[in-house]
């Protein structure tokens, strides 16, 4: 299949590497000119899984898309979400009409961005529990399994997403079709909505903070918000099965000892972070429906206050 991906972070690299490794013909589309100058000149980099890889993979400042001649069949969308619009406006000239355009950030509420550039028959929706880092510019950090799931927003359905399945799980990407996407991602918008914001804010990985004698309280806080404010839309959640998702993050034998992303982007990298696209689209969502959603808020100005000490950008 051709397929480009706009965005190439540590999870863009990490579908590129995949996908190009499955024999697919990948294009890359970025707006870092470091990450690309180091990409034209090296290849794309990883340790994946241990193991040293680099592909020779062509890529595109999300300027200069006019010099490109593809006939994308799919276009994967992996910017940060303040990105997000930015890199669709760049990318009109390459999504055509019968491109199918995918998108796993995390956060919520993006498909009322992707509306406005795509028919709905074309936009697949999901989220992912893959991972992924960045060393430096041109080069990814991979390890772990993961998983994708995604639904068509349109009247195709499934029909409309399975050669794109099968292409994902053909570069064993896990994928499956979900026909109550919402539901998913306000789950993983559940633990991106208590871990990101909390460690970042607390300074502790995952395993550290769940061992806190507070944490319980905390999440559990939180986590009624996200649940009142899905129930106010028809969004079905299963309070078990997100509390076990969150508690399977503080295992130190697993993920536990990593520190969210959020923490990455703020602390280590002085980035600005997607708290108003997780815990912020809540206390949005909650204004709406007359949803009271204090801690949201409140996470949501300690980690806008923390972008402003720290000066990120
Ligand atoms: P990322 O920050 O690595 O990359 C996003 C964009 O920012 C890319 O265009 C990249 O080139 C650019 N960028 C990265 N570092 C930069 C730097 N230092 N200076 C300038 N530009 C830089 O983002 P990501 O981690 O790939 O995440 C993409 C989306 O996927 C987000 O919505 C994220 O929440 C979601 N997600 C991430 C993970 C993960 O493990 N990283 C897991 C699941 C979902
Ligand atoms: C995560 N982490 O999504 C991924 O750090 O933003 C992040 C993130 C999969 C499972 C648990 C946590």
């Amino acid at each position: 299949m051709k397929i480009i991906i706009a965005g190439v972070g540590a999870m863009g690299s990490r579908f590129a590497l995949m996908l190009h490794q499955a024999n697919n013909e990948v294009l890359l589309v970025d707006g870092w000119q470091a990450h690309i100058d180091a990409i034209r000149e090296e290849g794309l980099k990883a340790n994946f899984n241990g193991e040293e890889v680099v592909a020779k993979i062509p890529i595109y400042h999300q300027t200069e898309v006019d010099k490109v001649d593809f006939s994308a069949e799919l276009v994967i969308l992996f910017t940060k979400v303040m990105q997000l619009e930015g890199m669709l406006q760049a990318m009109k000239p390459l999504i055509g009409k019968e491109t199918k355009v995918l998108c796993l950030l995390n956060g919520i509420g993006h498909e009322d961005i992707i509306r406005n550039y795509v028919p709905l028959d074309n936009i697949l929706l999901g989220n992912t529990m893959w991972t992924a880092g960045l060393e430096g510019p041109g080069k990814a950090k991979l390890f772990g399994n993961g998983s994708i799931d995604l639904q068509n927003l349109g009247t195709v359905g499934e029909q409309g997403a399975k050669p794109v399945i099968d292409v994902l799980n053909e570069a064993k990407l896990n994928a499956h079709y979900s026909e109550n996407i919402l539901s998913s991602i306000y789950k993983k918008a559940c633990v991106n909505g208590t871990m990101n914001g909390l460690c970042t804010i607390l300074d502790a990985n995952m395993a550290d903070f769940g061992e806190t004698s507070v944490s319980e309280p905390i999440v559990n806080a939180i986590v009624s918000e996200f649940f009142a404010v899905a129930e106010a839309q028809n969004i079905t959640l299963h309070l078990d099965e997100v509390m076990a998702q969150i508690h399977s993050c503080y295992n130190r034998e697993t993920i536990g000892l990593h520190h969210p992303s959020m923490y990455q982007d703020l602390i280590i990298n002085h980035r600005l972070t997607e708290i108003d696209y997780i815990n912020g689209a809540i206390v949005r969502k909650g204004q709406e429906f007359g949803v009271p959603t204090p801690y949201c808020s409140f996470l949501t100005e300690l980690v806008h206050a923390k972008e402003e000490i720290i000066g990120a950008k």
